[in-house]
């Protein structure tokens, strides 16, 4: 069993999740926001037998897409403090994938 932790952009996260949860996959969505951009974006949480690993993999790669994204001068409190308020424009990539190792899963 495995938990995974996907990052995904807020705009992708409907119909990822959508395309989990028709595939059968228990999916939950969090609101959360990256600490370089300090902006919204979504992280679900999917615990999955292993062999499914690849399938999930599958439907990210299909439904998130990479955009580039400008780290806006003023609403930061992470890396553009040093930047002494210069934009800049960073590649946000589709999903970014952790997997845990799950000890125990139940409902109780
Ligand atoms: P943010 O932290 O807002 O990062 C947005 C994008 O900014 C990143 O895209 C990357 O292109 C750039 N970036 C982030 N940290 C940087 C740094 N220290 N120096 C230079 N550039 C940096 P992604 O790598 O595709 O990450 C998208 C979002 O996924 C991140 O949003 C964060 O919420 C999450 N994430 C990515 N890698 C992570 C990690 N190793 N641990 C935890 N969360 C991660």
């Amino acid at each position: 069993m495995k938990l995974i932790l996907a990052v995904v952009n807020n705009d992708d996260s409907a119909v990822v999740t959508s395309a989990l949860t028709k595939e059968g996959f228990f999916v939950t969505k969090l609101t959360t926001t990256g600490g370089f951009l300090m902006v919204g974006n979504t992280t679900l949480l999917i615990g999955t037998e292993d062999d499914q690993i690849d399938n999930i993999k599958t439907i990210l790669r299909r439904y998130c897409s990479t955009r580039k994204q400008i780290n806006p001068s003023s609403s930061s409190f992470g890396k553009s403090l040093d930047n002494q308020g210069i934009a800049e424009e960073v590649t946000v990539g589709g999903a970014t994938f952790f997997v845990l190792s799950v000890d125990s899963y139940e409902k109780l």
